[in-house]
């Protein structure tokens, strides 16, 4: 049985895997909190994002690293700068020294939240990141590709909507992802043979993504869940999104410290 490293293991998304996960893989669960009880299978270790000898402890001997840790929304520089950018560094360069085949990083759709809600995109497009945490997200997947290049680490990257166990707003309709589907892509990248660097839409079969997930799919990512089982329940109780966000994919995350409308300037828009 494969052992399973995973950071920010007290955070919300490790404890849906967790659950999905269990009898699966031995988990090492890691983070600077705690993470409640223990079940069968799973063990804890503590460590700092900011300290690569105790992720370097903490990765001694597991096979693949799920990497969640760090701030999992827009932050000030500084955390960003620690938990996002150090940390992620120093969360692949652990897995690199100790000899970890697999990295699974949990990146998001705030990579590219500036894309409008009317456009379809895949996972060659360029990133336009709506936010310091997008940037950062941005960082972590250029690492991976780095990492996968250079030392040949198989790295899937997962551009994460929303885990939860049903969607939550409006928006949330386009990028749930379901826990049974996240731990279906984990699963992919720890296990996929043919995975050398890859990006995937972490979101579940959605009727109303704006993403073309081709790539998910090619490796076999076959999800479960479609978010419009929800729709009616979600759309009559949800209020009215802000103006400012509701056209670009990152919704909020657009227009947080702005005091204008963001809508992109004449020669903004990027021919794919
Ligand atoms: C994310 O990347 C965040 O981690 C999560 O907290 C949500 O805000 C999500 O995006 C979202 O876009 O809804």
């Amino acid at each position: 049985m494969k052992t399973v490293l995973i950071t920010g293991a007290a955070g919300g998304i490790a404890t849906h895997l967790r659950r999905e996960l269990a009898g699966r893989y031995r988990l090492r669960l890691c983070d600077l909190r705690t993470v409640g009880e223990l079940q069968a299978g799973e063990s804890f270790v503590q460590a700092d994002l900011s300290s690569l000898d105790e992720l370097q402890a903490a990765m001694r001997g597991v096979d693949a690293v799920v990497h969640l840790g760090g701030l999992s929304m827009e932050g000030a520089w500084d955390d960003i700068l620690s938990a996002n950018i150090a940390g992620c560094y120093n969360a692949y360069e652990a897995a690199h020294r100790e000899g970890v085949g697999r990295f699974v990083f949990a990146s998001s759709n705030h990579v590219a939240g500036f894309y409008r809600r009317d456009e379809v995109i895949d996972d060659k497009v360029y990133p336009r990141p709506d936010s310091r945490y997008g940037v950062s997200k941005v960082f972590g997947e250029a690492l991976g590709s780095l990492y996968a290049d250079k030392y040949g680490m198989q790295v899937l990257c997962l551009r994460i909507g929303n885990v939860n166990p049903a969607p939550l707003d409006a928006r949330r309709l386009a990028i749930w992802l379901s826990p049974r589907d996240m731990a279906q892509l984990a699963v992919i990248g720890i296990e996929h043979p043919d995975i050398r660097f890859e990006v995937v839409y972490g979101v579940s079969d959605n009727r109303r993504s704006w993403y073309d997930n081709r790539n998910a799919h090619r490796l076999g990512y076959r999800p479960m869940d479609d978010s419009e089982t929800f729709a009616n329940t979600v759309l009559a109780g949800v209020p009215v999104e802000d103006p400012r966000g509701a056209p670009f994919q990152g919704g909020a995350f657009v227009h947080q410290e702005l005091f204008d409308n963001p809508a992109p300037l004449p020669g903004r828009e990027r021919v794919q």
